[in-house]
């Protein structure tokens, strides 16, 4: 038995972020958060990107593009979806948890979701850097071990698709040589 593990090993990695504006005071201490563990784990940061865009619903976009460039072996996604009293939260953390997913699958570049879903901006703040730690740190963890691991996995077959279904990176049909 072969058990394949990523390691925090940062040499060479290439992160980009995608932060969102709302709920600022949240995801400013995500992306400190996020700087700090990319200091710690010895990422260069010269080129490293921080893209903002308004709200949690446009990260998705916004990590395609980034995505597709071929430019970053994996794109690490802040966001703070707070539920309030309307059932907008529940498109906005889905629309956007659904979207992250998918730019993964269809680029076959790690696209680490770093956003809170929370009831209360409290909750925001105390997963932002104070007593319940910090998810931008983790999602630079987990971005680091995701590219170490996508190293060691085997290469996608020429002529399988991209992805697990029929987006637009889906770049030659199965039934091509
Ligand atoms: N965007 C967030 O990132 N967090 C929220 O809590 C939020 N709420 O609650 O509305 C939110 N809305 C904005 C949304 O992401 C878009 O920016 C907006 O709808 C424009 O497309």
């Amino acid at each position: 038995m072969k058990e394949i593990i990523g390691k925090l090993d940062a040499k060479g990695a290439r992160i980009a972020i995608v932060a969102s504006r709302f709920n600022e005071l949240i995801t400013r201490g995500l992306l400190q958060g996020a700087i700090e563990g990319l200091q710690r784990f010895g990422v260069d940061t010269t080129d490293t990107p921080v893209v903002w865009v308004p709200g949690a619903h446009e990260i998705p976009v916004a990590a395609q593009r980034l995505a597709q460039s071929g430019q970053y072996d994996s794109i690490v996604c802040l966001g703070a979806v707070i539920r309030g009293t309307t059932t907008h939260f529940e498109y906005v953390a889905g629309n956007a948890a659904a979207g992250i997913n998918q730019v993964s699958l269809e680029t076959g570049i790690p696209v680490i979701f770093g956003l809170l879903t929370l009831e209360t901006i409290e909750q925001g703040l105390e997963r932002a850097g104070s007593k319940c730690g910090n998810k931008g740190f983790e999602s630079i963890e987990a971005a680091i071990e995701m590219i170490s691991l996508m190293h060691q996995l085997p290469k996608a077959h020429s002529g399988t698709p991209t992805s697990v279904g029929s987006g637009p990176l889906f770049s030659r049909s199965p039934t091509e040589g």
